[in-house]
């Protein structure tokens, strides 16, 4: 900053002092102190006609114009600087293009005309949520897609009169005609309206720039899209960037990725990825499954430890949560919540694309007793139970348990053991529990090789009801040396956890006995209003 006041104090130091509080007071002010509606506004008169002199100097004297031979190429403020102490200084200005976010708004416009016809007539919103949409509106509405903040000065106005929740809505609130919205749908035309907007108001800032050199990206500009491609052949054929499939956040009805800027809320969530285990449920099927003989069903759980698998002594669903059968492909079902599978839909793995087929609906009382056959676990045979803290909200709402290692699954398959009545609330019967005991299967450096029981019992936990002290004990086990634990079982035995997790989840995966599975770590709702999954997008 120092070097524009700089420049500035050269012109003002003439003309202007300060009052006895120490505030800036101009030549008008000591002679005329206008008043209009009791304020004064000769002060800030007096600095408008002393910038529009200096703009005009500026501009006769065509003092930006440089010859590049003789110039560094720098930021305003150094250019401003080294401009000062006589150099010839080039400062040149051009417009980055997003080009997502201005394709998804120009987007947004086209399918806000086809919902609610041109101009669009939007349904009326209830107060309580266009509060909400202002404030959001207010913090975000403005955002310039080209960079910055343009001809803004109606928006906060008349965001404040009226829920600002569709494109068109933030369109108006630019100060825009009806008329004019409607060229915008045309993602060029973004780029033709804003960046001449841009130029005014940095001209108006005094931006010290040779506006000979201004350009702008994308293939508008067939020069900078040439070099672009260019380059980027170049870096390919080098080896050194490729073309791959990601996991991003995404709004199934916007059908494209749901940037921090596309969204309603959940801004900076991003995908977390779980390793999701096929357990295979064993026929015969009970008979409200019975439509499914003759394909491959599996439960599936969502799990951050794969290398715990060899431990599984049950598979946990929450009793009165909705689950579905979602067809895979033409053989194979998944066994697992409405939301999981539209997730999996985006990650390629439904049999249409995109495209949920639940062939049966199920609460998580129905598979109780399910028999699984579940991956990489010395038990053959393991029965699915009920578990009470189970998120539906979380991955497939399925949880596979191994209580030597996870306090929340030793906890609950102890309930199940010692509290006959709570088996016989959900019809568990006997032999899906009391045979099966924890399994060792990683020894931690401070809790032994049963280190979720023992926790459970030095922090004294009754049940699984106890949120918080479970919560707790989950902490105590992460912290300290638990990546110093070893594996004792298993084709890793002997193998530090932390690198035998990797190699055995790549072998899960690569025995097609497990699938990676994304979602968005927290709930992300896009502006169109739809909750986003995560999707696997080139
Ligand atoms: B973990 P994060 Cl051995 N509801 O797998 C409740 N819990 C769920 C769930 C749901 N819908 N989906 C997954 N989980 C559990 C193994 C394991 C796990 C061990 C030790 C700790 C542990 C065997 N159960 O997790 O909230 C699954 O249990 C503690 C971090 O996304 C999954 O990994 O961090 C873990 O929570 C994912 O939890």
């Amino acid at each position: 900053m120092t070097a524009i006041f700089l420049h500035f104090t050269g012109v003002w130091s003439n003309c202007c002092q300060f009052d006895d509080d120490g505030r800036f007071c101009g030549l008008a002010d000591r002679e005329v102190m206008a008043e209009e509606g009791g304020r004064s506004f000769s002060r800030r008169n007096q600095l408008l006609d002393i910038e529009k002199q200096v703009h005009k100097w500026w501009t006769e004297g065509d003092v930006f114009r440089a010859q590049p031979k003789e110039s560094t190429p720098k930021l305003e403020f150094a250019a401003a600087y080294h401009r000062l102490r006589g150099a010839s200084v080039l400062l040149p200005f051009a417009f980055h293009c997003t080009g997502m976010p201005i394709k998804a708004s120009a987007d947004k416009l086209l399918r806000e005309i086809s919902r609610f016809g041109n101009p669009p007539v939007f349904p009326v919103v209830k107060e309580e949520e266009s509060v909400e949409t202002e404030v959001k509106v207010e913090a975000e509405g403005n955002q310039g897609l080209l960079g910055g903040n343009f001809k803004g000065k109606k928006s906060k106005v008349l965001a404040k009169t009226g829920g600002v929740k569709y494109q068109w809505e933030i369109m108006r609130s630019y100060g825009l005609s009806d008329e004019e919205i409607a060229r915008f749908t045309d993602p060029y035309y973004w780029l033709t309206y804003f960046p001449p907007l841009a130029v005014e108001d940095l001209k108006e800032f005094g931006l010290g720039c040779d506006w000979r050199r201004t350009f702008i990206t994308t293939d508008m500009n067939p020069y900078f899209d040439s070099f672009v491609r260019w380059q980027m052949q170049k870096l390919k054929a080098l080896g050194k960037i490729v073309k791959d499939l990601r996991y991003t956040v995404y709004s199934p009805l916007d059908g494209q990725p749901c940037a921090d800027h596309d969204r309603a809320s959940g801004e900076g969530v991003i995908p977390q990825e779980y390793t999701l285990i096929k357990m295979e449920a064993l026929p015969p099927f009970p008979p409200k499954m019975s439509v499914l003989e003759g394909k491959k069903v599996y439960l599936t759980a969502t799990t951050l430890r794969p290398e715990t698998m060899y431990g599984q002594t049950n598979a946990w669903v929450l009793p009165e949560g909705k689950y579905g059968v979602f067809e895979i492909n033409d053989t194979k079902v998944f066994v697992l919540t409405y939301k999981a599978a539209l997730n999996l839909a985006y990650q390629r793995l439904s049999r249409i694309p995109e495209k949920l087929s639940c062939l049966l609906e199920l609460s998580g009382q129905n598979l109780i007793g399910l028999p699984l056959s579940s991956p990489l676990a010395f038990n053959k045979t393991i029965y699915t139970l009920p578990m009470l803290s189970v998120l539906t909200e979380k991955g497939t709402g399925i949880v596979t348990s191994v209580p030597s290692d996870s306090p929340d699954d030793y906890m609950a398959l102890h309930d199940l053991k010692s509290k006959p009545a709570f088996r016989a609330k959900f019809g568990v019967k006997d032999e899906w529990v009391l045979p099966f005991e924890i399994v060792p299967i990683i020894n931690h450096p401070d809790f032994g090789d049963r280190s979720a029981e023992r926790i459970c019992i030095e922090k004294k936990i009754k049940s699984q009801n106890e949120r918080d002290k479970l919560d707790e004990a989950k902490k105590t086990i992460y912290k300290g040396r638990f990546y110093e634990g070893t594996m004792i079982v298993g084709e890793f035995a002997g193998m530090k956890v932390q690198e035998a997790k990797g190699l055995i989840r790549s072998n899960l995966l690569e025995m097609n006995q497990a699938v990676t599975y994304s979602e968005p770590e927290k709930k992300v709702m896009s502006r169109s209003g739809d909750e986003c999954v995560v999707a696997l997008t080139d």
